[in-house]
């Protein structure tokens, strides 16, 4: 494949910081040599600019950082937008997840049907109205379903990005009161920990995959480093304990390999500051490598 590396500093989608250190710290973990090594080709198109919180004024709304988080994935999905146009596959590296507007905005242009697999401990459907925190990183999948706030919801001037029977959800253990409600009303299809545990990675995959690969063109994967368990990914802002293990997320990876239905990916919510000894970046950098093909035979 030929890889598109972008970087997100992103950290304005939420109240922690550190967490735009995370492209570095999964560069530093060695992502670009991992991929290389599998026989992919890899440009690194270095970072987004995105504002310093120091900087940002904080507009007449109870989003936080609203107008930085806007510019910055603007930025971003024109940037994605032109990967996309080139025919390469777009990789890219966050940041909070509020980045995964900026994303979609740029990858669903170039899709009729696209795909999206959020790979999370939360949903990730709040707007400004159910958000209990104002933080924009818990909102970027309802943003793209056309549910918010107009300035995100617009970015790149389109909407909705996605539609909700495309999106499958993995590992939510942690919804706020009006994302289940917007699960229920949309009808996405969700695998929470329960089945997870209840079904095994396996079946979830192979459902995930077969359903997806029936009715969508091209297929996202959004993953929140905070979807795998703490004890294996502790360096992220919102840890929520019984996650996806190490293994069964490696699983996944090269069941998706194995699938070719991914188009683009992103690994997102690497806090470095937050981190033990860069483990998480690193745990991103090894799942990148099942994701990309590695096999351990
Ligand atoms: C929570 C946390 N649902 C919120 N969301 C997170 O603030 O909206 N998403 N951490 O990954
Ligand atoms: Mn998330
Ligand atoms: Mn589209
Ligand atoms: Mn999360």
């Amino acid at each position: 494949k030929n890889i598109s590396l972008i970087g997100v500093p992103m950290d304005l989608g939420q109240m922690r910081r550190g967490v735009d250190m995370g492209p570095s710290a999964i560069r530093y973990a060695g992502a670009i040599e991992r991929l290389e090594q599998l026989g992919h080709k890899v440009e690194d198109l270095g970072d987004i600019r995105i504002d310093q919180p120091e900087r940002v004024h904080t507009a007449d709304t109870n989003l936080r950082n609203l107008d930085a988080v806007v510019k910055g994935s603007t930025e971003l999905a024109q940037k994605v937008k032109s990967v996309k146009d080139k025919g390469d596959f777009p990789l890219i590296l966050g940041g909070d997840h509020s980045i995964a507007i900026g994303s979609l905005a740029g990858i669903s242009q170039r899709y009729d049907n696209l795909g999206v697999i959020w790979y999370d401990a939360h949903g990730d459907l709040n707007t400004g109205e159910t958000s209990p925190s104002g933080n924009i990183h818990g909102m970027p999948l309802a943003v793209s379903l056309g549910i918010g706030h107009p300035d995100l919801v617009n970015i790149l001037d389109y909407s909705p990005k996605i539609r909700p029977e495309n999106i499958v959800i993995i590992g939510a253990r942690s919804l706020d009161e009006g994302e289940r409600e917007l699960i229920k009303d949309k009808g996405m299809r969700v695998y929470t920990m329960h089945e997870v545990d209840r079904m095994g990675m396996t079946r979830v995959m192979e459902d995930a995959i077969d359903y997806l690969k029936e009715k969508t063109d091209g297929v996202h994967l959004s993953l929140d480093l905070d979807g795998l368990d703490p004890s294996d990914a502790p360096g992220v802002g919102t840890p929520v304990i019984g996650g996806i293990s190490y293994r069964e997320s490696h699983l996944a990876m090269e069941m998706l390999a194995e699938s070719d239905i991914l188009t683009s990916a992103e690994f997102v919510e690497v806090n470095p500051i937050l981190d033990d000894k860069n483990k998480t970046a690193r745990v991103a950098v090894a799942l990148m490598g099942s994701l990309f093909g590695e096999k351990l035979l």
